[in-house]
């Protein structure tokens, strides 16, 4: 993991650090600097008269808190931010001019916010749901913002529709249920009229919509836009981030269940790993197309709702993103950090993409809203680390002080400052494209196929994405009460696949379409499925896939074997992960060997949806104790359900054996490791670092999909 001070780059939080108050030292005083003596009683006439109205403290108190709260973000209100830097791994000079894509000894800070888009500020992060990846990079040139999502395409292609698809999605109108899910009637009503939305929701419905982390996610800037380079020359871009731990996803029952018992899953764990130093890195790729291809392609660069394939056009990586602090407060980072579309620096423009176009007016108005004025680029984690110098004044919340006469241009009495800049001295110029037509409502025809895009997706899909798929339609559909809406997302489905189209309906109890729609091209493109390694950058280069940052449980109880507990930490810890003991109680266990080992948690605080593996070591006392506790079995239950590598040594065995685990052979005669679907065993006195380089290479790989998991009652 790389040092945060190797690293570091100071622009940013030196700017910051003067602003944090951390209220030291000295006595508690009003907004206004008085000293304050009480602030449990407010004034009153007598011990038990009415309280007084020039009681100048209780009003400033409530007041303030009264007005504490600011609107919600309309989508994408809940989410988690943290500072890091940027590095590009060589010069970008050929294609843009963008002063922080120039040197690959210059870092640049970032602040980066992600984010479900459908629910309230308060609601759970593992629903089904797009993230947002937002970044913001605060340049010498001033701030870029790569306002970007965990899915390369979108729901619509023309940002005039945004409205309508946020009201459909959003709990609805008459009782406001459901929260942050899209599993109800007005989604599906309007995503089933509305074919460009097929192939994205082929993406909200795999396991991309699930992930395990936010340090396991891809991201995506979605629209082709524009590098300009010093000589004036444009060329497309589309950029990704692809994170250096591998893109990993939850399974369906874990989030739901998570919902409840963490809400906060994604932002704990995004949390925690920077405060322990594990800071999250990602590749920064982009996909260049020359201007002369601009139509080589059998889709539209400006529509939205399409990738360019990576077979077609590789992801050339451009550099490195790591995220090591987190925010000193939510409120005053988090939540007031303002992204924008139109946040450019010279050298990054836009294309016509009519999302994109819309976005552009949409980011900076929705501030104005949120922020409460004009003046939101001054709040501290928003100020650009370049000099701010312009005309525009007052407004609410000024908090700059313009000592200058003049705040306009032309001027003499201030000597014409400030002056403009010359493109040569870094001001932005837009890119000269000539554009010519007359004013229409109406789509390039360019724009008009749905469904060829959503198939290369379901034919790249391997078996268990394809049944995660069919399983997530049953149930979002399944909750939606209004059979015709039902019937006309079959029919959609109809133009992807025919197969997928039948399991869907099947499980629905609906007539499955006989033939299909359209016939399946049969093309397929493995970089879009999860199990191909290609969507780990660690392991495309070559590196092997490793189990850093994973949780792994060791489950014990009195009796257990110290050597087994130490010998499964000390090996998991080695290896980057982090290793915590479960047991019934808090505290510390007693040991075989006559000594303690400390718990790390009370198992009835933690569920197995909160690791990654989980091990269940020997001692034939701790052993019968956890065969006899509905927790502990209900726990490993769980855990082979959801896929989870599970290791168990000598007695710790018997645990397994009393759960009846489908399809599971347990055989713990001989003294060699078993890994039987995942699930590896020893007898006493087996090779423990076998068994732990065995159980490593399960968890490398993240889930087991070849057990019976529909069968495994949890
Ligand atoms: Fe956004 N989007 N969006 N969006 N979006 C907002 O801006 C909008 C779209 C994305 O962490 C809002 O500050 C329109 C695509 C992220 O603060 C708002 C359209 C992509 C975030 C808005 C889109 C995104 C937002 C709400 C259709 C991926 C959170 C609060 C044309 C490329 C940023 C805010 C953060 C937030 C408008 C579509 C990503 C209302 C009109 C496509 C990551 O301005």
């Amino acid at each position: 993991m790389p040092d945060r001070a190797d690293d570091a780059v100071p622009e940013k939080q030196e700017q910051l650090e003067p602003l944090r108050d951390r209220g030291e030292d000295g006595p508690l005083t009003t907004n206004f600097g008085t000293r304050v003596d009480d602030t449990d009683n407010s004034l009153r006439v007598g011990e038990r008269g009415p309280t007084l109205l020039e009681d100048f403290h209780f009003r400033e108190k409530i007041t303030h808190f009264d007005h504490e709260r600011i609107p919600e973000r309309v989508v994408h209100a809940r989410g988690a931010g943290a500072y890091g830097h940027f590095r590009p791994y060589a010069s970008l000079a050929e294609y843009t001019r963008a002063d922080f894509l120039q040197d690959p000894n210059r870092s640049t800070p970032v602040f980066v916010r992600f984010s479900t888009v459908a629910g309230s500020r308060g609601s759970a992060d593992t629903v089904r749901d797009v993230r947002g990846f937002a970044t913001k990079f605060y340049t010498r040139e001033g701030n870029y913002d790569l306002v970007g999502n965990n899915f390369p395409v979108f729901f619509i292609q023309d940002a005039i529709k945004f409205p309508d698809f946020v009201h459909a999605v959003k709990p609805e109108p008459h009782n406001e249920i459901p929260q942050a899910q899209s599993a109800h009637d007005t989604f599906w009503d309007f995503v089933s009229l509305q074919p460009e939305s097929t192939h994205m929701l082929m993406w909200l419905m795999s396991d991309r919509a699930l992930p395990r982390s936010y340090r396991m996610m891809q991201g995506f800037g979605v629209h082709t836009f524009r590098f300009v380079n010093a000589e004036g020359r444009g060329t497309f871009v589309k950029f990704h981030w692809k994170p250096l731990l591998g893109t990993h996803c939850l399974v369906w029952d874990e989030c739901q269940k998570l919902a409840g018992q963490d809400p906060d899953y994604n932002r704990r764990d995004l949390w925690d790993a920077i405060e322990r130093g594990d800071f999250p890195e990602y590749e920064l790729g982009v996909q260049l197309v020359s201007e002369d291809d601009e139509f080589a392609f059998d889709f539209d660069l400006l529509d939205a709702t399409k990738i360019i394939p990576e077979e077609l056009v590789p992801v050339r990586p451009i550099g490195r993103m790591v995220l090591d602090r987190n925010p000193d407060n939510f409120f005053a980072e988090t939540e007031q950090v303002a992204f924008h579309t139109a946040h450019v620096v010279p050298g990054i423009d836009f294309t016509n993409d009519p999302l994109l176009q819309g976005r552009n007016f949409s980011y900076l108005d929705t501030q104005l809203i949120r922020l409460g004025g004009p003046n939101f680029e001054q709040l501290p984690v928003n100020r650009p680390v370049a000099t701010v110098r312009n005309n525009q004044r007052d407004g609410y919340g000024q908090h700059r002080i313009h000592p200058d006469h003049t705040s306009y241009a032309p001027n003499s009495i201030s000597g014409g400052c400030p002056v403009l800049a010359s493109p040569d001295a870094g001001a932005y110029v837009h890119y000269q494209e000539r554009v010519d037509g007359a004013k229409i409502r109406r789509r390039s025809p360019s724009f008009s196929d749905h469904y060829s895009q959503a198939t290369l997706f379901w034919n790249s899909m391997a078996d268990w994405e394809k049944e995660h798929i069919v399983a997530a339609y049953r149930f979002e559909l399944g909750k939606v009460t209004r059979r015709e809406i039902r019937e006309r997302t079959v029919e959609q489905l109809n133009h992807v696949d025919n197969d997928l189209a039948r399991q869907v309906a099947e499980g629905l109890g609906l007539p499955a379409p006989e033939q299909a729609a359209i016939p399946n091209h049969g093309r397929s493109s493995p970089a879009l499925s999860l199990a191909n390694p290609v969507a780990g950058v660690a392991e495309a280069a070559g590196e092997e896939a490793s189990i850093a940052t994973r949780r792994i449980a060791i489950l014990a109880a009195d009796g257990v074997a110290a050597g087994d507990v130490l010998a499964l930490r000390e090996a998991m810890a080695r290896g980057g992960a982090v290793p915590e003991v479960l047991a019934p109680h808090a505290g510390e266990l007693r040991t075989t060997d006559g000594g303690t080992v400390t718990v790390d948690r009370a198992m009835s605080t933690m569920a197995s949806t909160m690791y990654d593996a989980v091990c269940v070591p020997g001692g034939p006392d701790s052993a019968r104790a956890l065969a006899g506790d509905g927790l502990a079995l209900h726990y490993v239950a769980e855990a082979f359900k959801h896929g989870k590598g599970i290791a168990a040594v000598g007695s710790g065995i018997s645990l397994l054996g009393a759960l009846n685990l489908p399809g599971l052979r347990l055989s713990a005669d001989g003294d060699g490791v078993v890994d039987d679907h995942g699930v590896v065993t020893a007898a006493d006195g087996a090779d423990l670092d076998a068994v732990t380089a065995t159980l490593a290479d399960i968890i490398a790989e993240h889930r087991v999909w070849t057990r019976d998991q529909d069968a495994t009652p949890a």
